[in-house]
């Protein structure tokens, strides 16, 4: 059983009609607009249809193939969250993130929470504002950022994605308290939160704009980018990318590279470069295994 949402903003549970079940069809995903019909004996609703999406979060299937799954459709952007300390954040991991939602042609901004913990770490994450991402340090403890996050969100349709026991949930309740969202506890033998959020769920904000509350990933697996659209992933290296004179250059070795150029002159940063490196390999990795 979904959960429709009317325009008026009521809600009420609709099946899926039979032939929407079936195989070659779009699987419905949280955030699709629906065609629903009343039934005429039972009164129960059914979804007939689902609108063409604007755009989507999807996990691809390994090598391109069949059986991609969607997280979430309709989103105007991905809000990448991390805390600044518990969890130790991973700047490497935050860029898996943000490839993905690249890969999926959607904006992304990053949210550094629990920065009451460690104010003078911000520094870690300098690199993304140069990038130009919308970068936010909040404090749910503190109410840091909050009131400006808030206005992100506002009139869009979000999906807050990032390591479990960075605060998502925490976030969101504080900001839309009518959410009411579980908080977990950071266990504190492995400082690994536990997954609170079971399965993704809309929420409507109270003003205008939806917020998907992923739950938090465990690991955020390759998904089934092609190797060689992953260069794109990273604005940084876009402008470099027609200075190569290969048109398939992988920047690793090749002469003449614009990416290798701009690690040396400073516009593409190492570490960035490091993760687009690891990325590449796991990809040409899993295209072999396919
Ligand atoms: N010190 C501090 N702790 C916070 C802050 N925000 C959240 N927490 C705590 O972090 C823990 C995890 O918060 P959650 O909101 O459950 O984290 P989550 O990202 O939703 O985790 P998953 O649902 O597992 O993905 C809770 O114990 C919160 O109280 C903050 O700004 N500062
Ligand atoms: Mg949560
Ligand atoms: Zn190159």
């Amino acid at each position: 059983m979904w959960q429709v949402r009317t325009e008026t903003g009521e809600t009420y549970p609709a099946s899926l009609r039979g032939r929407l079940k079936q195989g070659e069809h779009e699987k419905l995903a949280v955030g699709d607009d629906v065609v629903v019909e009343c039934g005429e004996r039972d009164d129960a609703w059914s979804i007939v249809e689902i609108l063409p999406r604007r755009s989507k979060l999807a996990r691809r299937a390994p090598g391109g193939g069949p059986g991609e799954r969607v997280v979430a459709a309709n989103l105007d952007q991905v809000v990448v969250v991390f805390a600044i300390a518990e969890p130790e954040p991973h700047v490497r991991m935050l860029d898996r993130f943000l490839v993905i939602a690249e890969a999926n042609d959607l904006a992304s901004r990053v949210v550094v929470n629990k920065v009451e913990l460690a104010p003078h770490e911000t520094h870690l994450f300098g690199e993304y504002e140069k990038i130009g991402y919308p970068v936010h340090y909040t404090s749910v403890k503190r109410g840091d950022g909050l009131a400006e996050l808030k206005d992100a969100l506002r009139g869009r349709v979000s999906a807050l994605t990032g390591p479990s026991g960075v605060g998502k949930s925490s976030l969101l309740n504080a900001m839309f308290p009518g959410l009411n969202l579980r908080v977990g506890e950071i266990s504190r033998s492995v400082m690994k939160g536990r997954h609170t959020t079971v399965g993704a769920d809309l929420h409507p904000l109270p003003e205008s704009g939806y917020v998907v509350d992923t739950p938090g990933l465990r690991e955020v697996g390759v998904w089934g980018l092609n190797a060689r659209e992953l260069d794109r992933c990273f604005p940084e290296m876009r402008p470099l990318l027609e200075q190569c004179r290969f048109g398939d250059c992988t920047h690793r070795v090749e002469p003449g590279c614009g990416v290798q150029a701009g690690v040396e002159t400073g516009g593409v940063s190492r570490e960035r470069y490091e993760s687009y490196l690891k990325l590449r390999g796991e990809l040409e990795e899993i295209s072999r295994e396919f």
